[in-house]
C-alpha cells in the first residue's frame, strides 16, 4: 500500500456543485444511481480526467450528458471518466450487497436496518464520487424500498417528499442545503422508532429532535435526549453557536465500529452511546453518553459547517471538538473530576502511544490507511493543544479567536494552520513556535527542582522533547505551567501564576516564599507534559492533603505511589525499611484523603484511584509487569488491611445514601466500590461478604457492576461464580450488559483470566461480528496487564490470534488490536521476545488488510 504524504496536497480538478443519489434498496441488493455536476475547478490545475474513487464498485452503466459513454476507464479501484468540457452531468449506476459488508463501512446491513458510516473513505463503497472531504457539494436523495421492511427512510438535510410505489415499496426525498464533503453523507433504513422533541434557538429556530431506536429500546434514550438539548444550549451560550437545521435525527445502531459520527443532520451512534437507565447503565456509561452525544452534535460547527482540507487536518475538527465536549462535560458535571479522568486518559492511552512506534504528530505527515489515524493523540493530544492555547490566552480571548476561526472559514474545508492563524490574530498570542506542537511528536519531558535562596526561591527548568519515529532531533517548545510555591512549615498556601518555558532551560524566581517552600507545578495539568521533580515524599504527602488546586493534589497522591512503586519494581527494588517507610507515607496520605470531610465524594473517588499498571510501566526501562502488579497489589493489600476500619466505615456512611444522580448520590457509589476494591486486596474474607452484599442489594447498574467486578478477581469465594452467573440470567438478550460481562471477567484480576477469556471466546454469546462484543472481551483482556502480560505469552498469543481472525472480516477494528503489542522495546527480555514473536506472525500471515499492514510493520519498524 503506497504512503499518502501531507506535503502532496493538491486540490480535485473538478468542482461537484451538487450531488444526485438515488438508491432502491435492499438488504442483498442496493442499486444507486448517483448524478454529479461537475465543472472545472479554476483553482486546480486542469486536466480533463475526472478520478473517481471507488472500492470494491464496478459501474454498471456510465453516463455523460445523458448519453452512454464510453470514455471512461478503471485504474485499479478509480473510476476515471475522460471529459472534453468545462461542465458535464455524470452518472453512474452501482451495486452493492450491504448483508456482505463486514468491515461496516459503507452501507450495511445491522439487524435487519441499512445504515451507513462514510468517514474517512467508506463513501467510495457505496458510490464511485472524488471521495475526499475538500470536494463539498448539495446532495439531494432519492430511497425507496420494501415499505415493511424499512417504514423508515432518513438522510442528511430535510424530508423534503415522500410516497407510495409499487409492490409495497415506499419512497422519501431528502435535500440537504448545507454543501458537505461525502464522508458526512448519511443514510438509515429500517424499522425504528423515535423518542421526539424540539429545541428553539436564540434566533427563535425549531428543530425538531429525533432519537432513532429499535422498539423496545425507546424507554433508555431519555438521557441521550436530555444531553442533546443541554448540548445545544451550551454551544450558543459558551461558544456562540446555533443550529442550523430544523430537524436533527440521531439513529442507534449496535453494530458500529466506533462511538458515533457525526453526519450532516443524522448523527448515527453506537448503541453504546444512546441508550441508559439506571438499572443498566453506570454513572460512567451515562457520562459517556452525555460526552459523545454533545460531541458529536458540536461536530455540526467544527468539523461540518468548517471540515477539513485533507486527513492529514483531522486533528482541526477531532482536537477541537475533543476540547468543546472536555469543556461541556466540566460544566456539568464539576470542573475538577472531569478534569482529572481527561488527563487519566491521556495518560493512560497517549503517552503511551506518544513514547512507542506508533508517535505521530497532531498533525502527522504521511499514512498508508487513515483509519489508523483516529488515535489518542490526533483527539486527546489535540485537545490539549489547543487548550494550551486557551490558557494562554484566558476564556474571553480564546473565544474571539474561535469566533474568527468560524466567521472566516464557515462552508470552507479547512487546515491546521487557517485554526492557529484565527486564534492568534483573533486571541492576539503569537503563536509562532507554538505551532511546533503540530509539527514534533513526543511527550516533553521537563524536569522542575525548586532552589530556596533565603525569602526568595528559583524554579530552575529544564525541557527535553524525545526523539519520535522520523524525528530524532526536536526543538523546545513553548509550555505553559501554572504554578504555585507553598509553604509546609506554615501550611500558607501560595498564588497561582502561569510561566510559559519556552527555551531547553530556564529559571524563574518567587519571591517571599516561606522556610519550607513545596512546588505545586502543572496545576490544572495546564501542559500535556511528563514533570520529574526533586521532592521529598512529606511535601507529596503535604500537597495531597493541602493543595488549593484539585488537580495538583490528585498527582501529588499519584507521584507519591508512582514514585513507590517505581522504585520497588525496578532494579534491585526497595529494601525492606525503605519499603515500609514508603508504605507508611502512602497510607496516611490516603488516611488523610478518607478523613477530610470538606471534599465531596466525587472527589475522594479519584484521589482514591490507583495509579494504572500503564501507566507506572511507563515510567521504567525494560518494565516486567509480573513485578509491578505484585507491587501494586500489595501496595493494596497494605492499605485495604491498615485501613480496614474506615474503609468498612465509608461503605456503610455510602451505602446509607439513597439512589439517585445528584453529586451527593454519584459520589457516594464511587467510594463504595472504591473501598471495596482495597478491602478486596487487604481484608478479602470480609470483602466478598460486603460485595455480595451491594451486588444483592444493588438499584442500580453502578453498585452492581462495581460489586461484581471485585468478585470476579477475587478467589476462594462462592459467591463469585453465584453473582456471575446471577448477572448473565438476569440481563441475557441485552447485548449492552451483556457486553459489561464479558468486559469484567476479562479485565479481572483473577489468576485464572487467561483460561476464562479462552472458554468466553467459547460462549454461544460471543461474536466476531459485533465489534461492541468483540471488544469487550478482547480490548478488555488487552488492556489488563495481569492477563494480557501473562509471563506464558499466551496473552500476547491470544490478541495475536483474534488479529488475525477479524482482520479479513473487519480491519479497522482488527487493527485497533496491533498497539498493545507494538509495545515490545518497553519490557524485560522474556516478554519482550514472546510479543515481538506474535507481531511477526502477523506480518508474515498470507494476506492482511492495508490497517494491520501499516500498524504491525510500523510497530515493528
Ligand atoms: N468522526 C467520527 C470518527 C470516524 C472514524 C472512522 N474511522 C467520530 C467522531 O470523532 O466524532
Ligand atoms: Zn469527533
Amino acid at each position: 500500500p503506497p504512503l499518502i504524504r501531507r506535503e502532496d496536497y493538491t486540490p480535485f480538478a473538478w468542482l461537484v456543485p451538487t450531488t444526485h443519489l438515488d438508491f432502491a434498496l435492499g438488504l442483498e441488493k442496493t442499486r444507486v444511481v448517483a448524478t454529479l455536476d461537475v465543472e472545472r475547478n479554476p483553482d486546480a490545475e486542469a486536466s480533463p480526467h475526472l478520478r473517481l474513487n471507488g472500492d470494491g464498485l464496478e459501474p454498471v452503466e456510465v453516463e455523460v450528458d445523458g448519453q452512454a459513454a464510453n470514455s471512461w476507464a478503471m485504474d485499479g479501484e478509480t473510476l476515471i471518466v475522460t471529459l472534453p468540457a468545462d461542465r458535464h452531468t455524470v452518472r453512474i449506476v452501482t451495486e452493492i450487497d450491504p448483508s456482505a459488508n463486514t468491515q461496516l463501512m459503507g452501507l450495511y446491513a445491522s439487524n435487519g436496518m441499512l445504515c451507513t458510516q462514510c468517514e474517512a473513505e467508506g463513501f467510495r463503497r457505496i458510490a464511485f464520487f472524488p471521495d475526499r472531504p475538500d470536494v463539498l457539494s448539495t446532495y439531494t436523495v432519492r430511497m425507496s424500498g420494501p415499505k415493511a421492511q424499512f417504514p423508515i427512510l432518513l438522510c442528511n438535510g430535510n424530508n423534503t417528499a415522500n410516497g407510495e410505489g409499487e409492490h409495497g415499496t415506499h419512497w422519501a426525498e431528502w435535500h440537504d442545503p448545507w454543501p458537505k464533503p461525502s464522508y458526512l453523507f448519511a443514510l438509515v433504513a429500517g424499522d425504528l422508532v423515535a423518542n421526539s422533541d424540539s429545541f428553539t434557538t436564540r434566533s427563535g429556530r425549531k428543530v425538531d429532535l429525533n432519537i432513532w431506536v429499535r422498539d423496545g429500546d425507546l424507554p433508555r434514550t431519555d438521557h441521550a435526549m436530555r444531553s442533546l438539548k443541554k448540548s445545544m444550549e451550551w454551544d450558543e451560550e459558551v461558544f456562540g453557536r446555533e443550529y442550523d437545521l430544523d430537524l436533527f435525527n440521531i439513529v442507534a445502531v449496535s453494530d458500529f465500529n466506533m462511538g458515533a459520527m457525526e453526519n450532516k443532520g443524522l448523527n448515527v451512534f453506537n448503541t453504546k452511546y444512546v441508550l441508559a437507565d439506571e438499572e443498566t447503565a453506570t454513572d460512567g456509561d451515562y457520562d459517556g453518553i452525555e460526552g459523545v452525544i454533545a460531541h458529536e452534535y458540536f461536530h455540526n460547527w467544527s468539523g461540518n459547517r468548517i471540515t477539513c482540507r485533507d486527513w492529514f487536518q483531522l486533528s482541526l475538527k477531532e482536537g477541537f471538538t475533543v476540547l468543546r465536549d472536555q469543556l461541556f462535560s466540566q460544566d456539568m458535571q464539576g470542573e475538577a473530576v472531569k478534569r482529572i479522568e481527561d488527563v487519566r486518559v491521556l495518560r493512560g492511552v497517549q503517552f503511551p502511544e506518544d513514547s512507542g512506534p506508533l508517535a505521530h504528530p497532531i498533525r502527522p505527515d504521511s499514512f498508508r490507511e487513515i483509519s489508523n489515524f483516529y488515535t489518542s493523540t490526533i483527539y486527546n493530544k489535540g485537545a490539549e493543544v489547543i487548550r494550551m492555547m486557551r490558557t494562554m490566552a484566558g476564556p474571553e480571548k480564546f473565544r474571539v479567536g474561535t469566533d474568527t476561526y468560524f466567521d472566516r472559514h464557515d462552508g470552507e474545508a479547512a487546515t491546521c494552520e487557517d485554526f492557529v492563524k484565527s486564534i492568534e490574530d483573533g486571541a492576539g498570542l503569537d503563536l509562532q513556535q507554538f505551532r511546533l506542537w503540530y509539527s514534533q511528536a513526543g511527550t516533553p519531558k521537563i524536569k522542575a527542582e525548586l532552589v530556596p535562596d533565603a525569602s526568595r526561591a528559583v524554579l530552575k527548568l529544564t525541557q527535553t522533547v524525545p526523539p519520535t519515529p522520523g524525528q530524532p532531533d526536536k526543538q523546545p517548545m513553548p509550555i505553559p505551567l501554572k504554578v504555585a510555591v507553598h509553604d509546609r512549615a506554615s501550611g500558607t498556601l501560595g498564588e497561582e501564576r502561569l510561566i510559559v518555558l519556552d527555551k531547553a532551560q530556564d529559571s524563574f524566581v518567587f519571591e517571599n516564599v516561606g522556610d519550607q517552600p513545596v512546588l505545586s507545578i502543572n496545576r490544572g495539568f495546564s501542559a500535556p507534559v511528563s514533570i520529574e521533580r526533586e521532592i521529598s515524599n512529606a511535601d507529596l504527602v503535604f500537597l495531597a492533603a493541602r493543595d488549593d488546586d484539585p488537580f495538583a493534589r490528585y498527582e501529588a497522591f499519584q507521584d507519591l505511589v508512582v514514585g513507590h512503586l517505581v522504585a520497588a519494581a525496578s532494579g534491585d527494588g526497595l529494601a525492606d525499611d525503605a519499603k515500609s517507610a514508603a508504605r507508611e507515607d502512602i497510607t496516611s496520605a490516603f488516611a488523610a484523603i478518607l478523613a477530610d470531610d470538606a471534599l465531596e465524594d466525587t472527589m475522594r473517588g479519584e484521589l482514591m484511584l490507583f495509579p494504572s499498571q500503564t501507566y507506572i510501566a511507563e515510567q521504567i526501562e525494560a518494565a516486567d509487569p509480573g513485578r509491578i502488579f505484585a507491587e501494586r497489589e500489595a501496595l493494596k493489600a497494605h492499605i485495604g488491611a491498615a485501613l480496614e476500619s474506615d474503609l468498612v466505615a465509608l461503605h456503610e456512611r455510602a451505602s446509607a445514601i439513597p439512589f439517585g444522580f445528584s453529586q451527593e448520590a454519584r459520589g457516594s457509589r464511587k467510594v463504595k466500590t472504591q473501598a471495596l476494591v482495597y478491602l478486596a486486596a487487604g481484608a478479602p474474607e470480609k470483602a466478598a461478604d460486603m460485595a455480595a452484599a451491594q451486588y444483592d442489594a444493588a438499584d442500580n447498574m453502578t453498585d452492581r457492576q462495581g460489586s461484581l467486578m471485585v468478585l470476579a478477581g477475587m478467589t476462594g469465594t462462592a459467591a463469585r461464580t453465584g453473582r456471575l452467573l446471577d448477572f448473565y440470567n438476569r440481563y441475557k438478550g441485552n447485548d449492552l450488559v451483556i457486553d459489561k460481562w464479558f468486559a469484567i471477567q476479562a479485565s479481572s484480576l483473577h489468576p485464572s483470566v487467561v483460561e476464562h477469556v479462552k472458554a468466553l471466546a467459547e460462549h454461544p454469546d460471543f461474536t466476531m461480528k459485533n465489534p461492541n462484543r468483540v471488544r469487550s472481551l478482547y480490548m478488555a483482556f488487552a488492556g489488563n496487564p495481569h492477563g494480557f502480560h501473562d509471563a506464558s505469552g499466551e496473552g500476547y498469543r491470544m490478541i495475536a490470534d483474534l488479529i488475525l481472525e477479524l482482520d479479513p472480516l473487519n480491519p479497522q477494528t482488527a487493527a485497533r488490536f496491533v498497539p498493545p503489542l507494538g509495545r515490545f522495546r518497553k519490557l524485560e527480555a522474556g516478554r519482550s521476545a514472546l510479543m515481538r514473536e506474535q507481531l511477526e506472525r502477523i506480518a508474515n500471515a498470507d494476506k492482511l488488510s492495508r490497517d494491520t499492514y501499516e500498524q504491525v510493520s510500523r510497530s515493528l519498524g
